[in-house]
């Protein structure tokens, strides 16, 4: 008869933020800053993470020809994220190992919700039948003006714009908005950081965050 320990399940560590806020740079000093405290970690990303859903990534994000509807748009967000959930977090995470992921479902709501307008209760109903009482354990608002992050994301090396991207700075505004009033209703989970910030204060702020969280497997 086995007598191995079960298992406690990883955390899920999601990060969030209009364009050019350093979700992706920062994402990268999370995972490693969890290494060195201990921590196993899958750094993932949404929409994708696996292959099928980096397919739908690819047609979400894609500038063609043929119209998406905010209602499209959400149901491809959520396609990506059951593949996501189903074939890659949530394994991770039985496993025991943390996953940090570059976006969930606080950006549909953002985007989706706030910027185009879909119905908040169509989100949340889909967001119950695709992650179930799957939430992050801590969310990171990488939160800084839009003009800001757009001119950062518009000035990165080898920058196109995407669908999103090509958006009015009336929409992200909505969108910046709409993320600050889920980190108000929910402040136990989200930790807003100031984005705007030189890059090495910024990991200051988050490291401190990090710190905190009740973890018995981070080490000092
Ligand atoms: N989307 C996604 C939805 O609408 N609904 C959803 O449910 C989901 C999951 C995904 C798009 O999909 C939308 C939102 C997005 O529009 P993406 O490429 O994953 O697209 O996301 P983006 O936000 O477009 O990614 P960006 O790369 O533009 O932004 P990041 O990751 O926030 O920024 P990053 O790390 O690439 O940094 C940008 C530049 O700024 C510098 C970096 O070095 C880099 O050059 N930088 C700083 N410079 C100075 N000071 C700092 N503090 C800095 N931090 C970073």
């Amino acid at each position: 008869m086995s007598t191995r320990m079960p298992v406690s399940p990883g955390k899920l560590i999601t990060l969030e933020g209009i364009e050019g806020a350093g979700k992706s740079t920062l994402a990268q000093f999370v995972s490693a800053w969890l290494g060195r405290h201990g921590i196993t970690v899958r750094l993932t990303r949404e929409p994708g993470g696996t292959a099928l859903a980096e397919r739908v990534r690819q047609i979400v994000l894609e500038r063609g020809a043929e119209p998406v509807s905010p209602i499209t748009e959400t149901l491809l967000m959520f396609a990506a994220r059951a593949l996501h959930v189903q074939n890659l977090i949530r394994p991770t995470l039985a496993r025991g190992e943390w996953v940090v992921c570059d976006r969930f479902t606080d950006a549909t709501r953002a985007y989706q919700g706030s910027g185009r307008g879909v119905d908040a209760a169509l989100i949340d109903a889909l967001a119950l039948a695709v992650h179930g009482d799957l939430q992050p354990d801590c969310t990171l608002l990488l939160d800084l003006p839009v003009r800001a992050g757009l001119a950062r994301a518009r000035t990165r090396p080898g920058a196109t714009a995407d669908r999103f991207e090509a958006e009015s700075l009336g929409f992200f505004e909505k969108v910046r908005a709409g993320y600050l009033a889920l980190a108000r209703r929910e402040p136990q989970r989200f930790r807003i950081i100031d984005a705007a910030a030189p890059l090495a204060e910024v990991e200051q702020r988050i490291a401190e965050a990090l710190a905190q969280l009740p973890a018995r497997e981070l080490r000092a």
